[in-house]
C-alpha cells in the first residue's frame, strides 16, 4: 500500500517534471515573408522549419506567416522588425532591405549578372559574407542566402524587345531602385507592396510587373493576369533566411549550430527547386497561354545601354568597395 502510494507521487512528480520541461525548452520561432504559400521562398520556410525541429528534437520549431501578414502587409518593413527583435526570422528578398540598407541594392543592379555562375560567387562567397556583416549592424544575422531569381518582366499592352517598347507602360516596382530602372527606361512606375500587386493587375491599375518565374510568376500564377513577357534577365534578386540578433544571442552554441546547419541545407535546396521551376517555366508559361519573348544577346545589350544611368546612379548608393568586390567576384567566374 505505502510503496504503491509512493510509486504513484513520484510518477505525478515526474509527469510534472516533463511537464515543466516541456514548457521551458520548447519554444515556438516566428517567420515572416511577403509573398503567398504557394511560393519556393514558403517551401523553403518550411523545410527550415522542418529540419530545425528535427535537429532539435522538437524542442524548436517554427511557425512560418506568409504575404507580410506579420508587418501589416508592408514588405519593406520586416527587415527593421527583425533588426529590434519584433520579428524571430525572416525570408525576404534583398531589395526589401533596401530602404534600411542601401547597400543591398547591389545585388540587383541592371545587368550586374549573367548567369547563375556569376550569382553564386558572390551570394556564396565572400561579397555575402561582407553584405552578411551590414546587415549584422543592424540587428539581422544572415543564415543564409536563398533565391528569388532573375527578374523578367510582364504586361498587357504588348511584346516588349526593346527599351522603346516600354515607354508609357504603367509598371508595379516594389523598390526604389526599380523606379529609376523604370523611368530610364520610359515606362511609368509606381511602388506597390507585391500583396496588392495580383489584384491591381487583374483590375488594370497597372499595365505589368517583373519578377522571377520559378519563385514568383508561376507559384502566384501571374500568367492567369498577363499576357506578354520578356526573359530580359534585367536584374537578379537574391532571398536570404535571417535571424533577429536578439533571439540569436540567447541561444546556446549547440543551437545557433543547429539553426544555422537548417538553414543553409534550406536555403540550397530552396535555390535548387527555384532554378528547377524557371528551367521548365517559360514552356510552362507558354502552355497558359502566355506569349513569351527571348530577347537576342543585341536586343539584351540595348536594354543595358538604356538602364545604366540607374545602375551608376545606384552603384554611387551601394560605394564603390562593394560594387568592385562584387564585379571582381563575377570576373572570377569567367
Ligand atoms: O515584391 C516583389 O516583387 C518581390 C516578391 O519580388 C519582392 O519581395 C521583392
Amino acid at each position: 500500500m505505502k510503496a504503491a502510494k509512493l510509486g504513484g507521487r513520484a510518477l505525478a512528480a515526474l509527469i510534472a517534471g516533463a511537464l515543466m520541461l516541456g514548457t521551458a525548452s520548447a519554444e515556438t520561432l516566428r517567420l515572416s515573408h511577403n509573398v503567398g504559400d504557394t511560393t519556393t521562398w514558403h517551401k523553403g520556410a518550411e523545410k527550415f522549419g522542418e529540419l530545425l525541429s528535427e535537429a532539435t528534437d522538437g524542442e524548436m520549431t517554427v511557425r512560418v506567416f506568409p504575404n507580410a501578414q506579420l508587418s501589416g502587409g508592408d514588405q519593406m518593413k520586416q527587415a527593421e522588425m527583425v533588426g529590434r527583435g519584433a520579428l524571430d526570422l525572416v525570408v525576404t528578398s534583398a531589395i526589401n532591405v533596401t530602404p534600411l540598407v542601401p547597400e543591398m541594392a547591389i545585388f540587383s543592379l541592371p545587368y550586374l549578372y549573367s548567369s547563375y555562375d556569376e550569382v553564386d560567387a558572390t551570394t556564396q562567397g565572400a561579397p555575402g559574407e561582407t553584405m552578411a556583416k551590414i546587415l549584422l549592424e543592424k540587428g539581422i544575422v544572415v543564415l543564409a542566402w536563398g533565391e528569388n531569381g532573375f527578374r523578367e518582366l510582364t504586361n498587357n499592352v504588348r511584346p516588349v524587345k526593346s527599351p522603346e517598347d516600354m515607354k508609357g507602360l504603367n509598371m508595379r516596382v516594389s523598390g526604389p531602385m526599380y523606379i529609376d530602372v523604370m523611368n530610364a527606361l520610359g515606362a511609368n512606375p509606381t511602388q506597390m507592396q507585391w500583396s496588392e500587386t495580383l489584384t491591381a493587375l487583374q483590375q488594370g491599375v497597372v499595365d505589368g510587373q517583373e519578377n522571377p518565374i520559378g519563385a514568383v510568376i508561376i507559384p502566384q500564377q501571374v500568367y492567369e493576369m498577363q499576357k506578354y513577357l520578356t526573359a530580359w534577365h534585367y536584374s537578379y534578386d537574391p532571398v536570404f533566411l535571417g535571424v533577429s540578433k536578439a533571439k540569436w544571442d540567447s541561444l546556446d552554441a549547440d543551437t545557433q549550430e543547429k539553426m544555422r546547419k537548417a538553414a543553409v541545407e534550406a536555403m540550397a535546396w530552396q535555390r535548387q527547386i527555384s532554378r528547377e521551376a524557371t528551367a521548365s517555366g517559360i514552356a510552362f508559361l507558354r502552355e497558359k497561354g502566355m506569349e513569351v519573348y527571348e530577347p537576342t544577346a543585341g536586343e539584351l545589350q540595348a536594354f543595358r545601354a538604356a538602364t545604366k544611368p540607374a545602375f551608376d546612379k545606384w552603384a554611387g548608393k551601394v560605394g564603390p568597395e562593394i560594387v568592385e568586390a562584387f564585379q571582381s567576384a563575377i570576373v572570377g567566374t569567367n
